[in-house]
């Protein structure tokens, strides 16, 4: 019998160049949720970044060091165990390597949860320590998007102020979603020469209203600026990381209730050749009929929207057929 030998794995993950420090992206809008103010630099990081970190957030390190390291030990275990918990697809459950239902692929392994209105994850999801620990995160993250939500609709002066938070608040049937993600160092690339690393998550932009991640102290989130470099390429910059903030990304959805004002912030994470990553992020969608279109109150005189009627469910449906790194968007537009 003839044994084929396997490709190594890392073949199937596209590489990138690695990140300089002169890509340390220093200029990363920092928001104090605790002081007056916070609502105008939201509006103005949503607008120049679609993305921003949090401080002054008071949730307390220990919901956050618990989590994490819960997480690590979940991640930790044999693979079959660790497979008995999945496949990611369909519905939730734990996935390696593979994202989405399309072929796309990353360095990474990660629990996808659905979380119910009350901010938990299904009780068959995970280990009772794992859950509770990730239930008590997951309603300190659900609390940071509401807060960010309302200062959005008050830095906009949107009124009712809780126009946007009412869509994610709970009782209101929100659709939440929220993903542990591991990236293991990836020692297969060491000797591919030090401008060379592989993909953890590739660029993408997230479809829901905005999305709250924290992280430990690993590197490798990047984000594309919005403008482009002369020759039209996108600009990526590192985040440097801090595992006491959350960082926030503008989500799809949000940028259509703004009618383009805010831009849904294409981002990625690569990975660092010797220390693990692990995140956390909990995605704020609305409940699925919730109808996406403009605020009219953002909308001068005469302005129509940018974009197609349609409701959330109908936008995460289509995502659900799309590549990572579409322009999801794109099929909605005017
Ligand atoms: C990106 C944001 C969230 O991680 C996610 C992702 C989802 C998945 O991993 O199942 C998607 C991706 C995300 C958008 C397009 C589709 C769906 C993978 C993919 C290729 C959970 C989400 O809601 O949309």
């Amino acid at each position: 019998m003839v044994v084929l030998a396997q490709p190594p794995v890392v073949d199937q993950i596209p590489l990138l160049r690695s990140p300089g420090p002169r890509d340390s992206f220093v200029g990363v809008p920092v928001v104090d949720l605790s002081r007056p103010g916070a609502a105008r630099a939201i509006v103005d990081a949503c607008e120049r970044f679609g993305f921003f970190k949090v401080v002054g957030h008071g949730v307390p390190a220990a919901t956050m060091d618990r989590a994490e390291s819960e997480a690590v030990r979940f991640f930790a275990q044999a693979q079959g165990d660790k497979d008995r918990a999945g496949p990611a697809y369909p519905p939730f459950g734990y996935g390696s390597k593979r994202i989405g239902l399309n072929g796309d692929m990353g360095w990474l392994e990660y629990l996808l949860f659905a979380v119910d209105d009350a901010a938990s994850i299904p009780d068959a999801c995970a280990a009772p320590a794992l859950r509770s620990a990730l239930n008590e995160y997951i309603a300190a993250a659900r609390g940071v998007a509401v807060r960010v939500l309302d200062a959005v609709a008050e830095g906009l002066d949107v009124a009712p102020r809780d126009a946007l938070s009412g869509m994610v608040a709970a009782g209101t049937g929100s659709d939440q979603v929220f993903r542990v993600n591991h990236y293991p160092p990836c020692p297969a690339l060491q000797g591919r020469g030090s401008g060379c690393t592989a993909t953890g998550f590739g660029e993408h932009t997230d479809p829901q209203l905005v999305s709250v991640l924290r992280s430990n102290g690993t590197s490798g989130l990047q984000i594309a600026l919005r403008d482009r470099d002369r020759d039209g390429a996108a600009q990526w910059v590192s985040v440097p990381s801090d595992r006491d903030a959350f960082f926030v990304n503008v989500g799809d959805s949000l940028q259509v209730l703004t009618n383009g004002r805010f831009k849904s912030v294409k981002h990625r994470v690569v990975t660092n050749s010797l220390k693990s990553r692990v995140s956390f992020i909990y995605f704020a969608g609305p409940p699925l009929a919730q109808r996406i279109a403009p605020l009219p109150q953002l909308l001068a005189d005469g302005e129509e929207s940018l974009y197609k009627e349609f409701t959330w469910g109908e936008y995460k449906k289509a995502a659900y057929k799309t590549r990572l790194g579409d322009n999801r968007l794109a099929q909605f537009e005017k």
